[in-house]
C-alpha cells in the first residue's frame, strides 16, 4: 500500500461556521495523517492563482470574492489512495444535492450551496502535487513504512 497525499481545505464558511474541529476529528477518525496544516487569509491574486483551471468561467469572479472573504485552514493529509478517499468524504460539489445524495459527506454538513461547500479536497495526484506546493512549498516525501506492506 503507497502513501498518497492530497491537499484538504476548509473554506471561509468552514471557519466561520466553527466546523474545523468536527472535520479535523472526521479526518483522523478516517486513518489520514496531518502532515502539514496551516491557515492562510488569501487575496485576490492567490485565490485566482489557486482556481486558475476556473479562471474565465462564469463563476470565477464569485468564487474568489467568496474564497478571499475569510482565512482558510490547509492541510496536508496522507494515507493510501489519500485523493479519492478524501475526496469521497467530502462528497458532491454542490452541497445542496450533498444534503440529499450524499447526508454523511462533510459538505452536506457543513456546506450552503454550489458555491459555499465549505471544504476542498485535490481531484488527482497531479493536482495535489500543485496545491501542495501552492501552500507548502517543497515538503518531504511520503514515505510507505516497511511494517504497513
Ligand atoms: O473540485 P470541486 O471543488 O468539487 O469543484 P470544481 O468544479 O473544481 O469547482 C471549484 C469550486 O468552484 C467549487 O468548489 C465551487 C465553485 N463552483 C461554483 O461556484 N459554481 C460552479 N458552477 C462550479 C463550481
Ligand atoms: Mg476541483
Amino acid at each position: 500500500t503507497e502513501r498518497e497525499r492530497t491537499l484538504a481545505m476548509i473554506k471561509p464558511d468552514g471557519l466561520l461556521g466553527n466546523y474545523t474541529d468536527k472535520i479535523k476529528t472526521i479526518i483522523l477518525e478516517s486513518g489520514f495523517g496531518i502532515i502539514k496544516e496551516r491557515m492562510v487569509q488569501l487575496d485576490d491574486e492567490k485565490a485566482a492563482l489557486f482556481y486558475a483551471e476556473h479562471s474565465g468561467k462564469s463563476f470565477f469572479q464569485s468564487l474568489v470574492k467568496y474564497m478571499t472573504s475569510g482565512p482558510v485552514y490547509v492541510m496536508v493529509l496522507e494515507k493510501p489512495d489519500a485523493v479519492s478517499r478524501w475526496r469521497a468524504l467530502i462528497g458532491p460539489t454542490d452541497a445542496r444535492k450533498a444534503k440529499v445524495s450524499h447526508p454523511s459527506s462533510i459538505r452536506a454538513m457543513c456546506g450552503s450551496d454550489l458555491e459555499r461547500n465549505c471544504v476542498h479536497g485535490s481531484d488527482s495526484p497531479q493536482s495535489a502535487a500543485r496545491e501542495i506546493s501552492f501552500f507548502f512549498g517543497d515538503i518531504s516525501p511520503a514515505v510507505t513504512k516497511h511494517d504497513e506492506l
